[in-house]
C-alpha cells in the first residue's frame, strides 16, 4: 500500500511538471527586454517557450500615456508572435503579451523597451 501511493506520487508529480512545461512563457523578445535602442523598430518580435494558439494570442505596445503605438496586426507562427508597430518617436514603450499555449493554458506578461 505504501508503495503503491509513493508510485502514485511520483506519477502526480510528473504530470504537474508537465503541465507545468506547457505553459507559454517569455523566451526572448525583439526588442529585446528592457533594452535601449536608437532606431524606432517596425515591429515588436516575441519568442515563447511553447507553441501557441493563434486565435488567442496577441501582442500589443502602448506609449508612456498608454496610447496603444500597434497595428492591431498580432501575427503568430508557431511559438513567435510579431506585431507591427506605427512610426515610433523617443521614449519608453510599455510591451503587453497575452498566449495560449495549445494545451489552452493562458499566460501574460509585460516588459519596455526605449527608443533613444
Ligand atoms: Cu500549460
Amino acid at each position: 500500500m505504501n508503495k503503491t501511493h509513493s508510485i502514485l506520487a511520483l506519477i502526480i508529480s510528473f504530470v504537474f511538471v508537465g503541465s507545468a512545461e506547457a505553459h507559454a512563457f517569455l523566451d526572448h523578445a525583439e526588442p529585446k527586454v528592457g533594452s535601449t535602442i536608437h532606431d524606432p523598430p517596425s515591429q515588436v518580435t516575441v519568442w515563447m517557450t511553447e507553441n501557441l494558439e493563434g486565435a488567442f494570442s496577441s501582442l500589443q505596445v502602448f506609449d508612456v500615456k498608454g496610447v496603444e503605438v500597434d497595428k492591431k496586426d498580432t501575427r503568430v507562427n508557431g511559438a513567435t508572435m510579431a506585431v507591427s508597430l506605427k512610426k515610433l518617436s523617443a521614449g519608453t514603450y510599455h510591451v503587453s503579451w497575452q498566449a495560449v499555449a495549445t494545451d489552452t493554458h493562458r499566460t501574460s506578461g509585460t516588459f519596455d523597451f526605449t527608443i533613444q
